[in-house]
């Protein structure tokens, strides 16, 4: 590889020197992605590449410089390519005829709390979660043998989650390969893990992927092996994260092959070029689901001609692959939801019914309630002295409130040698990681962390105990401190707490609706649980992994909207093989009018801070994969639907006829409009704009996918009462011929009090199936 490198580079001084330059002044050149819409048909995808080379050519200067500027060509699932331009070459290029759009690569990152390089938040899932028994009434059923293709970081091909004992020969249809690298060979490619591929995590390089040095499909983090075994891992007994969350491991859909597409890389994070490869590959390999748990930072937030998972999530489902993402892990915030394209499935997270509690002890025998998951050894009774921060302040340090959150740098250590440190933790505070740390370089023996929104996501102190607790707890210790000389404490062993009530939750770091794009969609879709969630892991050693005596753990504890996700993603999976005809929409369609709003306390669901859940929060609702196998009615929404979609969105015909496959071109009608992007033929509905003075017509045609063809639904309306929704007609009677029937949803103010964002739904019954549409109305 080196070599080759350095002959390039010869190649290109000693052009240059015959062109009678005497060093190349070389411009400033980043990688851009070059997206040139739906890709020609097979016959003509030789020469796609070839196309590639000449268009980049017209722009460069220099002839010599195409093949080394050209990096990655996207010929299966559709047509552009990756390649090293300045400024200028990039907006010759996006003038050219063809060209759909041109954007600086951006690097994408995994939607898990902790950061990239260091673990330190985790939590869990198995038997308690809600999805249980639902495998054997699923196997029962089962026609379609399913495959999941995963965007991530790779995947460990040993861990037990991935065993093909009792699974039948790969499906016939599959096209994809087990691509070899570092410490991965095709042997590691079984009829579970039936798919692997890498791309350079080097996007500046333009070796074909096989002669990278040093990289393979190998998880090297963890993430992906823990999104695929939750996708469709095997059932695995007496799984646990040291002994925490005992109990069988097992994925969303445990008969589903896995294929691995590895788009992220250990020091650069995840490439919008190396996805876009994932995608095109996933799509010509012959997957039927695609799961994404990744995403634009937040502060990036593209227009979908400038995303490459909104532009591979197209092309995928054009071809009927079903696209699950994750929402993000932005919140609460309003509005930072991403992955929010109307073709892709978007999830977000919710707690499940277990809890890692880790108590804190103060002298006065009384016990706090904290939760994290500690592997430290203090003695159980309240020995070791406590104090607060602010208490604890250097003389350095000006101000009482870093102290009080023991920012770092703020403390004095011999204040807090051999004591238990009570601080205060917000979010945008210095990182509790780095906090920590300074508190075991004191020499302090535990730290109480005073943190209300992160408090019911259990982190993993490994080398450290601590434990994190609300405000309210801590004024409890903050008046015991106050009350004597000389405060102890101890911070006790963690336990797993089952049933705990109410659950699920909104996870506080799950992104929120409205999408940036549209508010006349309704996103996030659904909710599914990404709080302490258990699942497999790379065996990784070190003393900020393991416990001091203990072996690497196979399983890991993990939170965020990448694990809500392939919940989702399995229980589409399911979905299809029970109907392999579904479309993506249909698909979609069945997990969210079948979801759930209540909790286990059968009230409705809340957020982190204690308020009913809206569909900003959850969508739908939180996943019922039992109830989605028969939802009923289905709202079918064709891929013509989505271009109308784009033109009422404000895309140009000519830039839609690029991206579509219809041959002849296509047009928009002449009275497209943002206001008539609510018309989609949606599971859940959004109005924006809402004036009150006038009503708002919505259309939607159902579709009767019931075993009884002569069936009749009738509508309920649950309203706000600042709105009047009527719904006409309110009766549907599909029979044998009558599949599909139209209906509408009319949206009137009752009075002019309707201010922001109301919701509500709709739901149609026929006695067995009840079929619910969230809707949200925006002033
Ligand atoms: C290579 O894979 C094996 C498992 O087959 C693993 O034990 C080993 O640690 C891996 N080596 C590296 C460098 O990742
Ligand atoms: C901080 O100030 C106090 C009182 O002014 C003094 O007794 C103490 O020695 C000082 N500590 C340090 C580390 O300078
Ligand atoms: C940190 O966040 C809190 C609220 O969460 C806010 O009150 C405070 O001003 C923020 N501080 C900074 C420095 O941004
Ligand atoms: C601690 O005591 C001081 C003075 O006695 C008082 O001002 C403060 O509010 C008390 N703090 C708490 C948390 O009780
Ligand atoms: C837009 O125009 C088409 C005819 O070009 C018509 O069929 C359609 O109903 C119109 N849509 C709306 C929402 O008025
Ligand atoms: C609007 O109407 C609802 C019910 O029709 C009523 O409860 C509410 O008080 C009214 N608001 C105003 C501002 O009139
Ligand atoms: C997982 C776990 O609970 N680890 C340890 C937490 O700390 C106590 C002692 O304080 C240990 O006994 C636990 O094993």
């Amino acid at each position: 590889m080196r070599r080759s490198v350095v002959i390039g580079v010869f190649f290109y001084l000693w052009s240059s020197v015959l062109q009678g330059k005497v060093w190349p002044q070389e411009e400033k050149r980043e990688v851009y992605v070059v997206y040139m819409g739906a890709a020609p048909d097979d016959s003509s995808k030789d020469l796609l590449r070839e196309s590639h080379l000449q268009l980049l050519s017209s722009v460069l200067t220099r002839e010599q410089q195409v093949e080394k500027n050209l990096i990655r060509t996207y010929k299966h699932g559709f047509s552009g390519f990756t390649a090293r331009l300045s400024k200028e070459e990039a907006l010759a290029i996006s003038k050219k005829a063809g060209v759909v759009s041109v954007f600086v690569d951006p690097i994408y990152q995994l939607h898990t709390t902790r950061s990239w390089d260091f673990l330190q938040r985790t939590s869990l899932e198995t038997d308690s979660n809600p999805d249980d028994g639902r495998e054997d009434t699923a196997a029962s059923r089962q026609t379609y043998d399913t495959i999941i293709g995963l965007l991530d970081t790779g995947i460990w091909p040993e861990s037990l989650s991935f065993k093909d004992d009792g699974m039948t020969d790969v499906p016939k249809r599959w096209k994809g390969v087990c691509m070899e690298g570092s410490n991965f060979t095709s042997s590691n490619c079984n009829k579970k893990l039936i798919g692997a591929r890498y791309y350079s995590s080097d996007s500046d390089s333009a070796m074909p992927p096989e002669q990278i040095n040093g990289i393979s499909a190998r998880d090297t983090y963890g993430h992906g092996t823990h999104t695929a075994s939750t996708a469709a891992g095997n059932s695995v007994m007496d799984a646990s994260y040291y002994g925490l969350a005992a109990g069988t491991a097992k994925g969303g859909s445990t008969s589903s092959r896995i294929a691995m597409y590895r788009v992220c890389f250990d020091d650069v994070g995840c490439p919008g070029s190396a996805i876009l490869s994932g995608f095109d590959d996933a799509i010509a390999d012959g997957v039927d689901m695609i799961s994404v748990s990744l995403g634009a930072p937040a502060y990036y937030q593209p227009d979908f001609e400038k995303d490459p998972i909104a532009i591979g999530a197209f092309h995928a489902v054009a071809k009927g692959v079903t696209v699950v993402c994750s929402a993000g892990n932005d919140g609460p915030s309003s509005s930072s939801v991403v992955n929010a394209a109307p073709w892709i499935l978007t999830v977000a997270a919710t707690t499940i019914d277990r809890f890692f509690e880790s108590d804190v002890i103060l002298g006065d025998n009384k016990a706090i309630k904290g939760d994290g998951i500690n592997f430290s050894s203090l003695k159980k009774s309240p020995v070791y002295p406590l104090i607060y921060g602010e208490t604890a302040r250097s003389n350095s340090s000006s101000s009482d409130r870093s102290a009080s959150h023991c920012d770092v740098g703020t403390l004095d250590s011999k204040k807090i040698q051999g004591k238990i440190v009570l601080c205060k933790h917000l979010k945008n505070d210095t990182s509790e990681t780095s906090k920590l740390e300074e508190l075991k370089g004191s020499e302090a023996v535990g730290a109480i962390l005073i943190d209300d929104l992160e408090k019911d996501v259990a982190n993993t102190y490994i080398s450290f105990p601590a434990t994190k607790i609300s405000s309210q707890e801590a004024a409890e210790i903050l008046s015991y401190i106050n009350s004597t000389k000389n405060p102890v404490a101890t911070i006790l062993p963690t336990v797993t707490v089952t049933k705990y009530r109410p659950a699920p939750s909104v996870a506080y770091f799950s992104s929120r609706g409205p999408s940036s794009q549209t508010s006349s969609i309704l996103k996030p879709d659904i909710a599914a649980p990404g709080v302490n969630i258990l699942a497999s892991w790379i065996p990784r050693s070190g003393s900020s992994y393991v416990p001091p005596g203990q072996k690497p753990s196979a399983f890991n504890l993990v939170s965020g909207t990448s694990m809500a996700c392939p919940h989702v993603a399995g229980v589409a999976a399911i979905v299809k093989a029970w109907n392999p005809s579904w479309s993506p929409a249909a698909i979609r369609s069945a997990i969210m009018t079948t979801a759930t709003q209540v909790n286990n306390e059968k009230a409705p669901l809340t957020t982190d801070s204690g308020s009913t859940a809206t569909p900003y929060d959850i969508g739908a609702g939180e996943v019922s994969p039992t109830a989605a196998l028969q939802p009923g009615l289905v709202y079918e929404t064709e891929p013509g639907d989505y271009l109308q979609f784009l033109c009422n969105y404000g895309y140009s015909s000519s830039k839609i006829s690029l991206i579509t496959t219809i041959p002849e071109g296509f047009e928009c009608p002449k009275n497209s409009s943002n206001e008539f992007i609510s018309d989609l033929n949606y599971p859940s509905i959004a109005v924006s704009s809402f004036s009150g003075k006038e009503s708002k017509t919505v259309n939607r045609i159902a579709t009767n996918v019931g075993s009884e063809e002569d069936v009749t639904y009738i509508v309920s309306v649950n309203a706000p009462s600042e709105l009047d929704v009527k719904v006409t007609p309110n009766k549907l009677h599909f029979t044998k011929n009558m599949k599909k029937l139209c209906y509408q949803v009319i949206f009137s103010a009752t009075n002019s009090s309707v201010k922001g964002d109301v919701f509500g739904s709709i739901t149609w019954s026929d006695g067995v199936h009840r079929v619910r549409s969230p809707f949200v109305v925006t002033t």
